[in-house]
């Protein structure tokens, strides 16, 4: 017997970040999130359910994956076995389209674009917010990749009630779009799964971040609602430093952050004084991803490549439509 499906999903990048889970093996966040679902960077996903395979396989652009990836991938596929009361393995054959530059592959994508082809596979016609509980327990920021524009991700407080819900924007998110300033990362990896971890366990700076984001989020939503990108892009700027101070604050501190990222932060200071509102976040790495309105995108780019290689700018608008079923 062989169930086949096959979805694509793509990236978020969180303007409210979540930093820290109150729950680890369910991935139940501290708090909540928002994001907005980018064009350019999406994961395609075929899973295919097998009664003549004996384990999982991992298949990822082409190439059998090693060992731990695959180990990862196999304990994500018994959580979908128990929601799907099946015992079937499966062949997962994934490609991530991302521009050649390093770095911007995510688990966002990933988990969304699998969790939806295995509900299209075995026909478990989960709902979008159980999909989104689904991709959750693969990464937290997966549960937001079920959606197009805004979304946020509510922490809840169980797997029953953490999940993401789309932001009707009034189509504003098609006024907007994000520029990638892809910096190399020479220093030793501290993944966010880790990092966050150490930070909520360890932080001083923690609760300040835990009491200031309900706040940021509340704003985030109002400026939406006002199409204020001024507004929005204050206030997400100034979350993202701050779950960026967190780190500092942890023991032993860390940062994601490099000179490059500081350069590129610069330019969006430049941007702004130029009269081109623009405004910077920052994730587990030291890439800078600028949010600018789509009618400036242009002129910033302009500015960037003054002190940026051309290699490492990449452009992408915000998509409106969420996973999708290939066919
Ligand atoms: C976010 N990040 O909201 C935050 C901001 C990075 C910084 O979600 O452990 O891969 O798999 O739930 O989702 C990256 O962490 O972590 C992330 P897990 P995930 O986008």
């Amino acid at each position: 017997m062989v169930k086949s499906g096959k979805a694509r999903a793509h990236t978020n990048i969180a303007l409210i970040k979540y930093w820290g889970k109150a729950d680890e093996s369910y991935i139940i966040p501290m708090n909540n999130s928002l994001s907005v679902t980018l064009e350019r960077f999406y994961t395609e996903t075929q899973v295919t359910f097998d009664a003549s395979l004996t384990e999982d396989q991992l298949i990822l652009n082409g190439e059998e994956v090693d060992a731990k990836e695959t180990t990862k991938i196999q304990k994500y596929m018994d959580i979908v076995r128990d929601v799907a009361a099946t015992d079937l393995h499966a062949k997962i054959e994934s490609n991530n389209f991302v521009p050649t530059a390093a770095g911007l592959a995510s688990s966002a994508s990933a988990y969304a674009a699998l969790a939806a082809a295995c509900n299209e596979a075995l026909q478990l016609g989960l709902s979008s917010k159980d999909l989104s509980r689904l991709a959750r327990r693969g990464s937290g920021s997966a549960s937001r990749s079920i959606y197009g524009g805004f979304a946020e991700w509510e922490k809840g407080q169980d797997d029953a009630t953490s999940y993401a819900h789309a932001i009707d924007a009034n189509d504003w998110e098609k006024d907007l779009s994000m520029i990638f300033v892809v910096i190399n990362n020479q220093s030793k990896k501290v993944s966010s799964r880790s990092g966050m971890s150490l930070t909520r366990e360890t932080s001083r700076f923690y609760q300040y971040w835990l009491d200031h984001v309900d706040q940021d989020l509340a704003e985030t939503k109002e400026a939406i609602k006002n199409k204020d990108f001024k507004h929005l892009g204050e206030v997400i700027e100034a979350n993202g430093l701050r779950m960026h101070a967190t780190n500092l604050g942890a023991q032993p501190p860390f940062t994601y952050l490099v000179q490059e990222s500081y350069d590129a932060m610069a330019v969006v200071h430049q941007c702004r004084e130029a009269g081109l509102p623009s405004y910077f976040t920052m994730d587990a790495g030291p890439n800078v991803k600028v949010l600018v309105e789509k009618k400036n995108k242009q002129a910033v780019v302009e500015q960037f490549l003054k002190e940026f290689d051309e290699s490492q700018i990449i452009v992408s608008d915000i998509i409106s439509t969420g996973v999708e079923i290939i066919k």
